[in-house]
């Protein structure tokens, strides 16, 4: 089981785009519990990629492949996770990528692992522009919002989000998240959680909303 997971890390880092359907396939019929797969796994791989990437020893053609690689797994992964105990909604989570940022793996990643604990998610994609998240929380009145920023140039985007929620607001709360997001940089910008991973993401949204 653990040659399975590894087997699926090594097929991002060798950007196996075609095959790695596949071993995930083959891994879920193994028994491969899918999230340990896609944490130990794929989410390993691309963190290898990633600082390959970030030394300057591969360059963005490798980096969009092994992000492809990733991708391909994920599809068969995901539906797999599963469903947590109670499917009544936990809460309603408006989620997205912030303005300027395209990276779309971890958020998703974390929209998964909350619709599978039981929350109602709406997600808005990827580059979301600051005032579309705002107008959004308006209308459909979110428990939480829940933002993603993997690059130092966009986490202050979720700054720009969340005074103007609050505002409006004074319930909801929220989440934020991403590579170089930390547990300060949260309270800096006024968050109410920060997790590192998505299943601490379901933890954290759980406190919120309870
Ligand atoms: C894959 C990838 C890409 C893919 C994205 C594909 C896609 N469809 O998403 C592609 C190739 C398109 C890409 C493009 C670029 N990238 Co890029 N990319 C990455 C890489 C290697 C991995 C990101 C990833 O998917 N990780 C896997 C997921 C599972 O992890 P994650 O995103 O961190 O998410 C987890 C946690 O952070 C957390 N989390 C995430 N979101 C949230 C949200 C909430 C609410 C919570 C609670 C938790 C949470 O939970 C997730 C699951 O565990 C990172 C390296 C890295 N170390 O992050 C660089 C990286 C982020 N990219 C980088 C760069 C520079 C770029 C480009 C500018 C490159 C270029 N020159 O064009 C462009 C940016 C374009 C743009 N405007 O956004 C830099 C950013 C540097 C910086 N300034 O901070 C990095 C760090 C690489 C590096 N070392 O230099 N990239």
């Amino acid at each position: 089981m653990e040659d399975a997971v590894k087997r699926l890390k090594d097929a991002v880092i060798n950007y196996e785009m075609e095959t790695i359907a596949d071993l995930a396939k083959k891994a879920l019929k193994d028994g491969v519990d899918p999230l340990v797969a896609i944490e130990k796994g794929l989410a390993e791989g691309i963190k290898t990629v990633g600082e390959r990437f970030g030394r300057g020893e591969i360059y963005l053609p490798e980096l969009v492949m092994g992000a492809e690689a990733m991708k391909s797994a994920l599809a068969v992964l995901e539906p797999a996770v599963p469903a947590g105990k109670h499917r009544s909604s936990a809460g309603k989570v408006l989620i997205g990528t912030v303005q300027d940022d395209i990276h779309e793996i971890g958020k998703n990643l974390v929209a998964t692992m909350l619709s599978a604990n039981g929350f109602e998610v709406v997600d808005l994609g990827v580059n979301v522009p600051s005032p579309d998240f705002v107008k959004k929380a308006d209308e459909i009145k979110p428990s939480i919002i829940a933002m993603s920023a993997l690059m130092t140039t966009t986490m202050p985007r979720m700054a720009e989000v969340i005074a103007p929620i609050k505002k409006k607001n004074k319930t909801v709360k929220a989440l934020v998240g991403g590579a170089p997001v930390t547990d300060t940089y949260a309270k800096e910008i006024g968050a109410d959680g920060y997790s590192g991973d998505a299943s601490g993401a379901v933890d954290v949204a759980k406190k919120l909303v309870r």
